[in-house]
C-alpha cells in the first residue's frame, strides 16, 4: 500500500514536461493574453521583437528559461538584472503588464518562464518570422543572482562563443542561427567601439569591417560622446526577422565582432553562406532553434514556482503554487 502511494506521486515527476498547449484546459486565453499586449506594443514601438529574443536569449543562458531574468534586485541581494551584461536588456514593463492581464483571468497559472518564451514567438512573427508552436509548463525559479551570469561576450572568437552554447546541449549549427537573432535591434557603442579605430589595441580599426560601415558608426559613436549611441545590427532591413543578418556579415557589415567572425571563420562560414542563400531555410531553422532554445534546463512539474509577481519571488506565505514534492 505504501509504495503504491510512493509509485503514485512519482508520477508527476515522471511525465512533467514541457507541452504545445499546456495552458488548454487551466488558462484557455493564456496564449491570446500574451498575444494582445505584444501586438499594442508592437504596434508602437516594433523594437519589442528584439528586446524579447534577447531577453529570451539571457535568460535561458542563465539558470536555464525560468525567468531569474526578471527578479529585481533588493537592498540585500543582486538579482540578475544588475550584473553587466544583463544591463541593456529591456522589456520588463511590457512583461508586467502581460502578467497582470494573465493574474485577472488565471491567477497563480501561467508562469513568468512562459510569457517570455510566448511574447517572444509573437513579437517574432509580428516582425516576419514565423508563427510557430512553442511548448509551454515551465515554472519560475527560486534563484536569480548576478553572480551566476556568465554570458559570451562580443569580442569572442566563434570557438570561444561556442563553448558556452556547448555548455548548454546547443550545437555550433544552432548558435550560428541563433546569432540570426541580430537580424534586429541595436549595439550600444561600447560593444563594438574598440573595432573602430584601437582594434584589440592595436592602434588602428578592425580591417575586417566594410569601410563604409566604419565611417557610418565612427559617425554614430562619435556624434555623443558622453553618452553611449546605438546602431544597427542588421544595416539593411533592421526591424524585420529575415536573413538579412547573414548577407550583411557576408559584405563585411557585422557591427559586434562575433558577428563578423561567424561570416570569417571556416568553422562556421559554410553556415553563414547556407543560411545568406535560403531565406525559407533560416525562418524554420530560427523557429527550431528558439524551441530548442526555450526547452534549456527548465523547471516543470512541481519544482520551483509560479510567480504572482514577475519581478519578485512569491512571498512564503503565497507559496501554495509551490507544490510539495511526495
Ligand atoms: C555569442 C553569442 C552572443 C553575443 C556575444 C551577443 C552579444 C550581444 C551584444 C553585445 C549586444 C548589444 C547589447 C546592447 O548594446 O545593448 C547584443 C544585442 C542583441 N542580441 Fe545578442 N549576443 C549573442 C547571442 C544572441 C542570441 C542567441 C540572441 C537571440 C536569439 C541574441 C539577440 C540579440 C538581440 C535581439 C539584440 C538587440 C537587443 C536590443 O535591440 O535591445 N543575441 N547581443
Ligand atoms: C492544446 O490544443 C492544441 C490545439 O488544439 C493541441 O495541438 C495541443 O496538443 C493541446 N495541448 C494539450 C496539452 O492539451
Ligand atoms: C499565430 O497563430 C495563431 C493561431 O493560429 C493566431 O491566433 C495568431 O494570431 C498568430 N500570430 C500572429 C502574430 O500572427
Ligand atoms: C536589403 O534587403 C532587401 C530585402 O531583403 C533586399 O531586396 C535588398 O537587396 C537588400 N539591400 C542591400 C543593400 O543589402
Ligand atoms: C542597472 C545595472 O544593473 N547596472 C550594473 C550593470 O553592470 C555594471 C558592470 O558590472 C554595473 O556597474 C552596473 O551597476
Amino acid at each position: 500500500m505504501k509504495l503504491f502511494f510512493i509509485l503514485l506521486l512519482c508520477i508527476p515527476l515522471i511525465t512533467a514536461d514541457l507541452q504545445i498547449g499546456f495552458y488548454n484546459s487551466s488558462c484557455p486565453q493564456a496564449e491570446s493574453i500574451v498575444l494582445s499586449v505584444v501586438k499594442k506594443h508592437f504596434a508602437g514601438d516594433r523594437s519589442i521583437t528584439a528586446a524579447f529574443l534577447r531577453m529570451h536569449f539571457h535568460d535561458c543562458f542563465v539558470k536555464g528559461c525560468d525567468a531569474s531574468i526578471l527578479i529585481d534586485s533588493t537592498k540585500k541581494k543582486k538579482s540578475e538584472k544588475a550584473a553587466g551584461p544583463n544591463l541593456t536588456v529591456r522589456g520588463f514593463n511590457i512583461i508586467d503588464e502581460v502578467k497582470t492581464s494573465l493574474e485577472a483571468s488565471c491567477p497563480s497559472t501561467v508562469s513568468c518562464a512562459d510569457i517570455i518564451t510566448l511574447a517572444t514567438r509573437d513579437a517574432v512573427a509580428l516582425a516576419g518570422g514565423l508563427n510557430y508552436s512553442v511548448q509551454t509548463g515551465r515554472r519560475d525559479g527560486l534563484i536569480s543572482n548576478a553572480a551566476d551570469v556568465n554570458l559570451p561576450g562580443p569580442s569572442l572568437s566563434v570557438n570561444q562563443a561556442f563553448q558556452f552554447f556547448a555548455a548548454k546541449g546547443l550545437t555550433l549549427d544552432d548558435m550560428v542561427v541563433l546569432l540570426g537573432g541580430h537580424t534586429v535591434g541595436v549595439a550600444h557603442c561600447s560593444f563594438f567601439r574598440d573595432r573602430l579605430d584601437n582594434f584589440q589595441g592595436s592602434g588602428v580599426p578592425d580591417s575586417t569591417m566594410d569601410p563604409s560601415l566604419r565611417a557610418q558608426l565612427v559617425k554614430t559613436c562619435g556624434s555623443r560622446p558622453n553618452n553611449d549611441p546605438t546602431a544597427f545590427l542588421d544595416q539593411n532591413t533592421s526591424f524585420l526577422v529575415d536573413n538579412q543578418y547573414y548577407k550583411q556579415i557576408l559584405g563585411n557589415k557585422g557591427v559586434l565582432q562575433i558577428d563578423q567572425e561567424l561570416a570569417l571563420d571556416s568553422s562556421s562560414s559554410g553556415i553563414v553562406a547556407a543560411l545568406a542563400s535560403d531565406g525559407n531555410g533560416f525562418m524554420k531553422k530560427f523557429a527550431d532553434a528558439l524551441v530548442k532554445l526555450g526547452r534549456i534546463e527548465v523547471l516543470v512539474g512541481g519544482a520551483g514556482e509560479i510567480r504572482k509577481n514577475c519581478r519578485a519571488f512569491n512571498a512564503p506565505s503565497l507559496t501554495s503554487s509551490r507544490k510539495q514534492l511526495g
